[in-house]
């Protein structure tokens, strides 16, 4: 449902905002700020925060905080890098959330959207996104690939979701830069990190971990570093308090 609608948002943006324009932005000339590095800086969390309105699985999760308090907030907690949704039907986000954000941060942004087209990753780009989100479960290990491949060309990282072995397993070959376990089971909505912990020895060292969705607490992350994970995606476990920046703060400390 989601990838069918992203489908149609996706042709008529082609057709308003064609490449020739998008490539017209200035954030073609500046070089992207590592996400993997900062992931993995020991001075920082860790912790990539992420700021969305509302979800599928949740609704409306915070319709007030503004993008440029709770980014600059979400940095100077101490969070490794921001994940900006930039989905509007089912996120309530824009790409104007993202250039926002990217106007007042130097940290890392990932642009967190159904990426299933090349011309969404120049339109990454454009709006001064670090990195991408490949999701595998609605992609070919192939389409993953040639995403990959000119998310990298425009000096971009690339973040490539899984749920289970069978996904792990055919995308290990798609050259991503970080891996992300989604505790999340997109049909149940229920969370679990023990996903997490069962993946966890089947990525390459070589790619960063990161687990993604339903962490709450310290001790979650504590458990999730033993076995290897160096990134945590929080969205919501912020995001419902009216000051997600506050929320971060007091977590990260
Ligand atoms: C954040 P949570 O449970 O902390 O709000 O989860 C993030 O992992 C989640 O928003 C997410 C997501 C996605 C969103 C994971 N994969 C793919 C959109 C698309």
């Amino acid at each position: 449902k989601i990838i069918a609608q992203k489908r149609l948002e996706v042709g008529e943006r082609k057709e308003l905002y064609p490449v020739r324009l998008l490539e017209k932005s200035l954030y073609f000339e500046s070089t992207p700020v590592s996400m993997r590095k900062y992931i993995q800086r020991p001075d920082l969390s860790g912790i990539i925060a992420e700021f969305k309105r509302k979800s599928p699985s949740k609704g409306i999760i915070n319709a007030h905080a503004p993008v440029e308090r709770t980014t600059i907030g979400y940095m100077q907690a101490g969070a490794s890098a921001l994940s900006v949704l930039t989905d509007k039907p089912f996120f309530g986000g824009s790409n104007e959330d993202l250039t926002l954000a990217r106007r007042f941060n130097f940290c890392p942004i990932i642009r967190k959207d159904f990426t299933i087209d090349e011309y969404q990753v120049l339109e990454a780009k454009s709006i001064g996104a670090d990195a991408i989100l490949l999701i595998a479960a609605v992609l070919t290990p192939a389409e993953s690939k040639t995403l990959a491949t000119l998310a990298h060309s425009l000096g971009m990282e690339v973040l490539l979701e899984v749920h289970d072995e069978a996904e792990l397993q055919a995308n290990l070959e798609v050259g991503a830069d970080m891996i992300g376990v989604n505790n999340r089971n997109l049909k149940t909505f229920e969370v679990s990190i023990e996903i997490s912990k069962r993946l966890a020895p089947l990525i390459p060292a070589s790619v960063v971990k990161v687990s993604e969705s339903g962490i709450s607490s310290p001790e979650t992350i504590r458990i999730l570093r033993e076995v290897g994970y160096e990134g945590f995606l929080m969205g919501e476990n912020f995001m419902k308090h009216s000051r997600p920046e506050k929320a971060a703060l007091e977590f990260i400390e």
